[in-house]
């Protein structure tokens, strides 16, 4: 009878749901966003709902910059950052935040692939695991006025979303103001800010067109979202959870680049459709930022130092 009661026990207990949160920054309708419900989906269909992963949208749990330390201190199971938010803490993490280093799709696939095994190795120590990684589409200038050159965006209010679209603003003589994507919308109304640099994307989910008019396709960078695991929440799953999850998370990176590449243009003409002008940067700025892209990287090289290296090297070298 004792014997049969501990079996049931057991079995219940392994049969147990395990439920994980996962805080990301961006609004439920991101393709980002989606791409994680999806990926959350599969999980519980291959677990056979064994594991629960709860999507928090739209820095509903975490502020954006706080995820990543959320992650390693287990508050969250899981999470998904912007990488080159932290180039701060390691230059690596924003090497894909550097103006026209990796600006298309191709470029960005061999830099991540570059990236990588390094930040693997980095994360391990901190105790996390890197599930996936998707670009955002290519960034480019939303500004109030017409502009021919960054000398026109001086002592303009710009919004800047990590360290590198700040020394951007610098560099050009605009006024930085960080504001995540999820303030970014009331960031515009309030006249907080007048311009800044991002995808398509971001300009359709926080209505930009109701404050901005202009957008220059500069193509200059695409930063990447990356989604983390905390190790030790992993470690405590049975093998085939593992396996699911990291399946699960393949496909999800598989699906993201696609999904980034293919809203890229659908989010363009939703905003031509809102009245937003999609400009080719005239050859001025096209020169200037350029120019301010070189000097990032220069900083960026002696910031990384060794690590950037091997990176740079990986990077030229991948055919
Ligand atoms: N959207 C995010 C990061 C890059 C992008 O395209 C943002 O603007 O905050």
């Amino acid at each position: 009878m004792m014997a049969a009661l501990a079996v049931a026990t057991a079995s219940a207990s392994a049969q147990a749901q395990t439920k994980w949160d996962l805080p990301c920054a961006y609004p439920a309708s991101n393709f980002h966003t989606e791409n994680l419900s999806q990926f959350a989906a599969d999980v519980d269909k291959a677990t056979g709902g064994k594991l629960k992963i709860t999507v928090h949208a739209n820095a509903s749990l975490f502020k954006a910059p706080e995820i990543k330390r959320a992650v390693q201190g287990g508050q969250a199971q899981m999470g998904e950052i912007l990488l080159s938010n932290y180039s701060n803490e390691w230059a690596i993490f924003g090497a894909d935040g550097i103006p026209f280093l990796a600006d298309s799709y191709d470029a960005s696939m061999k830099l991540y692939q570059a990236q990588r095994p390094l930040m693997e190795k980095k994360l391990g120590e901190q105790g996390m695991l890197l599930l996936y990684a998707v670009p955002w589409p290519p960034q480019g200038i939303y500004v109030k006025k017409p502009i021919n050159s960054a000398a026109d965006l001086k002592g303009v209010k710009w919004r800047a979303y990590n360290p590198a679209t700040a020394r951007i603003a610098e560099l050009v003589g605009a006024q930085p103001v960080t504001v995540q994507a999820a303030e970014l919308s009331q960031a515009m109304a309030t006249g907080v800010i007048e311009s800044y640099m991002s995808s398509g994307s971001t300009g359709y989910d926080t209505k930009t067109f109701e404050h901005i008019k202009y957008w220059y396709d500069t193509q200059a960078w695409l930063p990447k979202n990356a989604v983390l695991v905390n190790k030790a929440a992993f470690d405590a799953l049975d093998k085939p959870t593992q396996t699911a999850l990291l399946k699960a998370g393949a496909d999800a990176e598989a699906r993201g680049w696609k999904l980034s590449q293919q809203k890229n243009t659908e989010y363009i003409d939703l905003l031509k459709k809102n009245g937003m002008n999609i400009l080719a940067p005239p050859a001025q700025l096209k020169t200037d930022m350029k120019k301010v892209g070189d000097t990032m990287l220069q900083e960026w090289l002696q910031k990384a130092g060794t690590d950037g290296k091997t990176l740079v090297d990986a990077y030229n070298k991948k055919p």
